[in-house]
C-alpha cells in the first residue's frame, strides 16, 4: 500500500518534494498540497493523479487519504500545521527551522508527548548526505581523536528577496547548529556573532556575509561563514579536526578538467542540486519510518535545540555580545 501524503506550502522546496515524492519515493503518493497562493497550489495538483488543491492547510489535512504529512511553508507557519497535524495523530516531516523561536518548538514537544509519541521529524537533509554519514561515523569511531574544532562554510550565490538578517541565523546557520550537534552528539552551549561590513553584492541592508562561533558542551568550538550573497555557487563545507587528524567534506568536485592553461571544476548552483541525493534518502527513510509510527532524522528535540541556538544566536547578533544558550531538560520521550 502507498502512504498518502498532504504536502503544506508548495514553494522552492514543496513543490521539489512533490516531485521526489512522485520520481523517487516509492510507496508513497501526494493526495493534497496546500498554499496561500490557490493558483500555485493549482497548478502543483494538475500535475498529480487526483491530488486536491488547498488553499488552507488544516482543510488538507483533513482530506481523503491523507495519512502523514510533509510541511514546507516557511519557517513562522510550521508550528500551527504540525499541531494540526499531531491532533489527527499524522507523521510529519517538517522542513528546517521547525521553528522560529524555542517557545514555539517548545509547544510541539508538549503536543507529541501528550500523544506519548515521537511524529514529527525535522528536514536537515545533511544528515542524510553521504559525506556528512562519512565524517560522522569517523568521528564516532575516533578516527580523528577528540574534536577540537568545525570549521564551517555555508555559500549561498544568492538570496531570495524576502531574506534577512536573521535569516542569516534561523534560516542558513541552523543547519550547521544541527550538524554540530548531531557530528559531536553534544548541545551548543554558547553563541557569537561577528558581522563585517556587508558585501556590496548583498541587498540593501542585509548582513551578509556574518561569522557565527558555536561553543558546545564537550568542549569543541564550531566557527561558521555564513555568506549568501557570494555570486559564484552554493558551497557548504566542513572541516573536523582532531586531536590526532582532520578530515573535510564539501569540496565537491567530481570532474576536473584541464584546458586552455587552466584546471578547474563546476561549483553546483542551488542546494536543491547539491542535496539532492540527500532530500531523496531523507524522504525515503522517512516514508519507511512514518508507515511503522517512527522517525528517521532530526525530531523535535533536534528541532527545538536547533531553535534555542538560532534565539541565542539573534540576541548575539544584536548585542555583540557571547550569549549562552538555555535548554530545558530533555524529556524522556526524546532521550
Ligand atoms: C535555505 O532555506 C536552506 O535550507 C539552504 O540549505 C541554505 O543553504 C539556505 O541558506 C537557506 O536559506
Amino acid at each position: 500500500s502507498t502512504l498518502g501524503i498532504a504536502v503544506i506550502g508548495t514553494g522552492k522546496m514543496g513543490a521539489d518534494h512533490v516531485r521526489r515524492i512522485g520520481r523517487t519515493v516509492g510507496g508513497a503518493r501526494v493526495v493534497a498540497v496546500a498554499d496561500p497562493d490557490g493558483d500555485r497550489a493549482g497548478r502543483v495538483a494538475a500535475e498529480l493523479d487526483g491530488a486536491g488543491a488547498y488553499t488552507d492547510p488544516a482543510a488538507a489535512l483533513a482530506a481523503p487519504g491523507v495519512e502523514a504529512v510533509l510541511i514546507a511553508s516557511p519557517g513562522p507557519a510550521h508550528e500551527e500545521a504540525v499541531l494540526h497535524a499531531l491532533e489527527r495523530r499524522l507523521p510529519v516531516l517538517c522542513e528546517k527551522p521547525l521553528t522560529p523561536d524555542a517557545a514555539g518548538a517548545l509547544r510541539i514537544m508538549e503536543a507529541e508527548q501528550r500523544l506519548g509519541r515521537r511524529l514529527v521529524q525535522v528536514g536537515f537533509m545533511r544528515r542524510h548526505d553521504a559525506e556528512y554519514e562519512e565524517l560522522k561515523q569517523l568521528l564516532d569511531a575516533g578516527g580523528i581523536g577528540r574534536p577540537l574544532f568545525l570549521h564551517c562554510r555555508h555559500r549561498n550565490a544568492s538570496s531570495p528577496a524576502f531574506f534577512t538578517s536573521d535569516m542569516l541565523i534561523s534560516d542558513s546557520v541552523v543547519h550547521e547548529v544541527d550538524a554540530a550537534r548531531w557530528l559531536l552528539g553534544q548541545e551548543v552551549t554558547a553563541v557569537s556573532v561577528l558581522s563585517p561590513t556587508p558585501s556590496s553584492a548583498a541587498p540593501e541592508g542585509l548582513r551578509d556575509p556574518r561569522l557565527v562561533l558555536l561553543e558546545t558542551s564537550g568542549g569543541t568550538v564550531v566557527d561558521v561563514e555564513i555568506f549568501v550573497n557570494c555570486g559564484f555557487g552554493y558551497q557548504v563545507q566542513c572541516e573536523a579536526v582532531g586531536e590526532s587528524g582532520s578530515a573535510r567534506i564539501g569540496d565537491g568536485h567530481a570532474m576536473v578538467v584541464q584546458g586552455a592553461g587552466r584546471w578547474g571544476g563546476e561549483i553546483a548552483q542551488d542546494f536543491t542540486v547539491r542535496f539532492a541525493e540527500a532530500y531523496d534518502r531523507q524522504l525515503r527513510r522517512w516514508v519507511a519510518a512514518a508507515g511503522h509510527g517512527r522517525v528517521a532524522g532530526a525530531d523535535a528535540w533536534d528541532g527545538y535545540a536547533a531553535a534555542a541556538v538560532s534565539e541565542a544566536g539573534l540576541a548575539a547578533a544584536r548585542s555583540g555580545v557571547r550569549t549562552p544558550v538555555e535548554l530545558v531538560e530533555r524529556p524522556p520521550l526524546y532521550r
